[in-house]
């Protein structure tokens, strides 16, 4: 923790790991003890730091796993799942799991829907990031969750940021935040508490608490531009110690003052014909064309 200047044993590096994440709760008003919050749990270190550090302490944290079906060249879609139910199986006290399994559900894994959707061009990615935020928010709205809550990391952060100045993309940009308020046709509310942490520091957390998780990175992100960010801006910051988070507290800054404000649209939404999520444009959302979904899948 070099931006911290602080050397700290085992113990009390969980100790601050915890009053940090909810310092960061509180700052930003995330939620509350009162609120249940679903947490989105992939196998990796960060949503596992995340959900263990929730628990700890004391808020009503249960996981969401999507079983997304990506077990080639690695199985890990079956691996990640594996690290999931060992990381319930051992507490005293076991939270609730919600498993989500796209193949048994839809019908097919995301690389088969990928494959189907874009004629074997490209990575799954978009396809995989569409299916995950709808089986998110629709199973949160379901089961009663208000707060959605993520492991995003700052580096994860700092690299969409990087990204989004690159292209100045200002409406990304002006909705780019720790918290994504909840809307009244049905978005649930979605937080990233570890938004200002290093990766290294969530690392170290789940090292020290012994939570096993998935070492490998998912197949399709290898080579991936986030990636390449990332690489760029670990050379900025090991030039200039703390320069990762000052990047990233003075966007914050500069969004809470309006920098942004004249790019946040408020999207009128309507209800998804099919499944009543809520979607940009009337008639079918983009789950639902894309999965072909005719009728209510349960
Ligand atoms: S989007 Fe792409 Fe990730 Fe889905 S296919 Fe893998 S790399 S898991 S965050
Ligand atoms: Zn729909």
């Amino acid at each position: 923790m070099r931006h911290h200047k602080l050397a700290l044993c085992g113990e009390h590096y969980v100790e601050w790991f915890a009053a940090q994440t909810e310092r960061v709760i509180e700052k930003y008003k995330m939620f509350s003890r009162d609120e249940r919050v679903l947490v989105a749990v992939s196998g990796g270190k960060d949503s596992l730091a995340l959900w263990d550090v929730l628990l700890r302490l004391g808020y009503r944290a249960d996981g969401l796993y999507i079983a997304l079906g990506i077990n080639a060249p690695i199985p890990y879609s079956d691996v990640s799942l594996e690290k999931v139910r060992a990381f319930v199986n051992c507490r005293e006290h076991t939270p609730t799991l919600y498993i989500v399994d796209i193949a048994t559900t839809y019908g097919k894994t995301i690389p088969e829907i990928a494959r189907e959707k874009m004629r074997g061009q490209g990575r799954p990615c978009a396809a995989c990031g569409l299916t995950k935020r709808y089986v998110m928010n629709r199973l949160a709205l379901e089961k009663g969750y208000t707060v959605l809550a993520t492991g995003h990391n700052l580096d994860d952060e700092i690299a969409v940021l990087f990204q989004n100045i690159l292209r100045w993309q200002m409406g990304y940009l002006a909705r780019q935040a720790p918290v994504l308020p909840a809307s009244r046709e049905g978005l649930v509310k979605k937080v990233k508490p570890f938004c200002r942490f290093y990766e290294r520091e969530t690392a170290a957390y789940a090292l020290v608490r012994g939570i096993d998780y998935i070492y490998d990175e998912c197949p399709h992100a290898g080579g991936n531009l986030t990636n390449f960010y990332k690489t760029l801006l670990n050379q900025l910051e090991s030039e200039s110690p703390g320069a990762k988070l000052a990047f990233y507290l003075e966007f914050l800054r500069a969004r809470s003052e309006g920098a942004f404000e004249q790019f946040n649209k408020v999207e009128e939404l309507h209800a998804c014909e099919i499944c009543g999520q809520p979607t940009s444009a009337p008639g079918r959302c983009a789950f639902c064309r894309m999965w072909e979904v005719s009728r209510v899948v349960e």
